[in-house]
């Protein structure tokens, strides 16, 4: 008798809560599908693995992954994850998060971790508007887009999320489309397993709220659109990949450095201050 066939990122979901609430051709899902093929790749124990979302459709992903997760508060899914990385130092904590939440709301959170290169992964699921409350306009919202909130097309000047991460110093950053799941995984997967703060950028389609009100098509659509539009830069300089209005979308690796992480300085202030009477945080096992 043949084997069952069994889905691989079955186990990283809490299947008792499906049907999830995410629109047909909706991005969030394949992002999630990387993620949970990027879990197992790296081979972490789920039980040092810590997921940590704010709200919005984006900020579902927490309830739907089978580890340890949380569903904070909108806008404060990166506080929360710096205080959960600060007292485990043996876990990974991954912040999932909508660009509205991360950047707008908790646009001071972001910058400051990245700055302080905290322990943490931060997977940034961009679909250029507020989701789950309308498509309102957010800070990523290219110029001239047509949100709820800005029905004459946006004027105001769009985060380049990339090259925010690399202002403030994050040792990894990277962008990818839901339509390059290989790379996706593979950058997920090393991002993983390095210190200090690393972020990815996934654009997704919003196929209800975004696409439609601009008359993109539906998420298929928008799949032959990052097809078509995307180049691939690894290593490129992140001042020059800012997005336009349906224009050609740089994605790849674009930063990696080895700045100490927040840890790693504290413990060496520290150490070279209080001498041998400093025993340093190893957390709870
Ligand atoms: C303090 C507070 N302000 C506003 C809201 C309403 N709210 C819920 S989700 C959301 C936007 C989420 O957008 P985004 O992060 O881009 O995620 P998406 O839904 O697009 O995945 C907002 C404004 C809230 N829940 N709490
Ligand atoms: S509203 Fe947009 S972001 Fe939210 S589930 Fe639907 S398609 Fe996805």
């Amino acid at each position: 008798m043949s084997e069952a066939y069994v889905n691989p990122v079955e186990k990283l979901l809490r299947t008792e809560r499906i049907p999830h609430i995410w629109c047909p051709g909706c991005g969030i899902g394949t992002s999630v599908n990387c993620f949970a093929r990027a879990i197992e790749k790296t081979g972490i124990d789920y039980e040092h693995l810590h997921v940590v979302s704010g709200i919005g459709c984006t900020g579902r992903v927490a309830g739907y992954v089978n580890v340890d997760s949380f569903h904070t508060t909108h806008g404060r899914a990166i506080p929360f994850a710096t205080g959960l990385s600060l007292s485990r130092p043996t876990s990974k904590v991954v912040v999932y998060s909508g660009d509205g939440d991360l950047t707008a709301i908790g646009g001071n959170h972001f910058i400051h971790a990245a700055r302080r290169n905290v322990d943490m992964t931060v997977i940034c699921v961009n679909n250029l508007t507020y989701g789950m409350t309308g498509g309102q306009v957010t800070p990523t919202t290219p110029q001239t887009a047509i949100a709820s909130t800005m029905p004459y097309g946006n004027y105001e000047a769009a985060f380049n999320l990339p090259n925010l991460a690399d202002a403030c110093g994050a040792n990894f950053v990277a962008r990818w489309t839901v339509f390059h799941v290989r790379q996706l995984v593979r950058t997920m997967t090393k991002a993983l397993a390095m210190k200090g703060f690393t972020f990815i950028e996934v654009l997704a389609p919003c196929p209800t709220l975004y696409q439609r009100r601009n008359r993109l098509g539906d998420g298929v659509e928008t799949l032959k659109y990052y097809k078509e539009k995307s180049i691939i830069q690894n290593g490129a300089n992140t001042a020059g990949v800012g997005l336009c209005f349906q224009s050609e979308i740089v994605v790849g690796e674009f930063v990696e450095r080895q700045r100490p992480s927040l840890r790693e300085e504290y413990d060496a202030r520290m150490k070279a201050v209080l001498k041998d009477a400093y025993v340093p945080y190893e957390g709870t096992k």
